[in-house]
């Protein structure tokens, strides 16, 4: 039959096909299966607090040990070291969370991750700050001398708009802001 071979060729081609489909699908199922929980990392949106400025965004996400995304599976939970707790957590569960600053000092907010029978945790550190005073006119986080400086180089002026030197904000520089800045010198 002249005609016999090529047509079982197709057909062995076809077999081979089906076959190394199959190998390679089983394959992909078996690493899909083997899939490590490597690590967790925390994203913060700052990992500086202010009290009063609302919440900081927080989200985790898990890696593979080939560092790759885990995107399905793991569960996280969210806690914050008790020692000191400086804020707290909104929610407990889940990729995202915020963390709502209440008193100043720093504190460890860590997730853990789970996958399975397997666990990754990690923690970042959040530093809470008070609200800037209105004294520190400067805007350096501090009350000092250079303030002192800016609100006598405009004492006993009144304007319509804002002034430097304008510390309790009625537009006029005076002893009632002198008062004020002397009353938060040096923090
Ligand atoms: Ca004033």
């Amino acid at each position: 039959m002249r005609y016999y071979a090529p047509y079982r060729f197709l057909v062995y081609t076809i077999i081979s096909g089906i076959c190394l489909y199959s190998f390679l699908s089983h394959a992909s199922i078996s690493h899909a299966q083997s899939i490590t929980l490597s690590s967790v990392q925390i994203q913060a949106a700052s990992k500086t607090a202010t009290i009063g400025k609302g919440s900081v965004g927080l989200s985790a996400l898990a890696y593979d040990q080939n560092n790759n995304p885990i995107w399905s599976g793991v569960t996280y939970e969210w806690g914050i070291s008790s020692s000191n707790s400086v804020g707290s957590l909104n929610p407990l569960q889940g990729t995202i969370s915020n963390f709502t600053p209440f008193k100043t000092g720093t504190g460890d907010v860590f997730v853990i991750a789970r996958m399975g029978n397997q666990m990754q945790a990690v923690g970042v550190q959040m530093t809470v700050v008070a609200p800037p005073s209105p004294a520190d006119i400067s805007g350096d986080g501090k009350v000092t001398v250079t303030d002192l400086s800016i609100l006598l180089s405009n004492f006993g002026r009144v304007s319509s708009v804002s002034i430097s030197g304008d510390v309790n904000g009625d537009r006029r520089v005076n002893i009632q802001d002198l008062s004020l800045l002397l009353s938060n010198f040096g923090s």
